[in-house]
């Protein structure tokens, strides 16, 4: 049979097919092949188990073609990529969302920036954070799903039909709030934002695929925090640039073939930002992670 794994808890994988729902585990030798399956993942199983596992639980055999898979948040297969940002509490942070959206870039999967909480944060952050990435070329689309919510479905119920749609972004900024405004008959968990540390409490505790059509699923993932980033070396460093959409067209007409982007006189790039046609705070995110990268020769080996 062929399926689609919506959720791994605990090593059980629930595998969905046809609107049914199979408890599976993979199969042994996935391990030594170092393969991890994923939510997301289309694969071929059979509903007895292992004959050394338990009965009542089905076995995975095949992992099918992906289209793509991520590492952070852990997902296969995603059509479109919802990066949820709150414009406050908690506070947006710039190289959070540059990372997020570096490695969609990267990983080519047609992203939608979202900032929500509009209710709560003053109109210059708001012209400010969708000045930046309109300009960057990302689609914004700025929400307060929880006083607002036939905004929510009219922006992103469109560019959501279809598909493995996900929805990522730190703790509580309002993923599972948006998700629920989408298709509310899913009752989703929503917790509070802690008023000591301005932090979401991570209600979310595993990524979950909700089928809400035919081929169309809402993909609910943990918030992370800024630490789950800190080894962040999905690249290598030559690829840092066009993981940038915006400074993509530009790479050919620096002044040095091996420009690095960072401080070369010339930089196509950097004189565009000096114009102020590009925004800085994009290319100090840049700087931050081309020097990440730099330091990782070992992992480009
Ligand atoms: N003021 C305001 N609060 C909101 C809005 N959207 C959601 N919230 C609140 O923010 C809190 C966190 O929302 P959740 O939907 O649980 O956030 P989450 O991103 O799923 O968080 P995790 O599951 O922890 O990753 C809840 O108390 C929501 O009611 C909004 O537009 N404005
Ligand atoms: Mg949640
Ligand atoms: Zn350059």
């Amino acid at each position: 049979m062929i399926g689609r794994i919506i959720s791994c808890i605990g090593g059980v994988y629930t595998v969905e097919c046809d609107g049914a729902h199979y408890p599976c585990v993979a199969k042994g030798s996935f391990r030594h092949e170092g393969l991890v399956v994923v939510a997301g993942d289309v694969v071929e199983f059979q509903q007895e188990g292992d004959k050394k596992g338990r009965e009542d639980v089905g076995l995975v055999t095949r992992v099918l073609e992906r289209k793509n898979v991520l590492i952070r948040p852990e997902v296969a297969n995603v059509d479109t990529m919802f990066v949820v940002f709150a414009l406050a509490s908690p506070e947006p942070n710039f190289l959070a969302i540059d990372k997020l959206t570096a490695i969609t870039a990267h990983a080519d999967i047609n992203t939608v920036i979202v900032f929500n909480k509009k209710d709560v944060a003053s109109p210059e952050v708001c012209e400010s954070l969708y000045d930046t990435y309109t300009k960057s070329g990302y689609r914004v689309v700025m929400l307060s799903a929880s006083s607002q919510p036939e905004e929510v479905t009219r922006e992103l119920l469109p560019l959501a039909r279809g598909g493995v749609s996900v929805f990522t972004g730190p703790s509580g900024v309002g993923k599972s709030t948006i998700i629920n405004t989408l298709f509310p008959e899913l009752c989703l968990q929503t917790g509070d934002v802690s008023q000591k540390t301005q932090r979401g409490k991570n209600t979310t505790r595993t990524t979950t695929l909700y089928k809400t059509g035919e081929d169309t699923y809402y993909v609910d993932t943990p918030g992370f925090t800024l630490l789950d980033f800190d080894r962040f070396r999905f690249m290598k460093k030559e690829e840092l640039v066009y993981a940038f959409p915006e400074y993509r067209e530009l790479v050919g007409s620096c002044k040095y073939t091996k420009c690095t982007h960072t401080k070369e006189e010339g930089c196509a790039i950097l004189e565009r930002i000096n114009k102020g046609e590009l925004p800085k705070s994009r290319h100090e995110s840049y700087l931050s992670l081309w020097e990440i990268l730099k330091n990782h020769k070992e992992w480009e080996k």
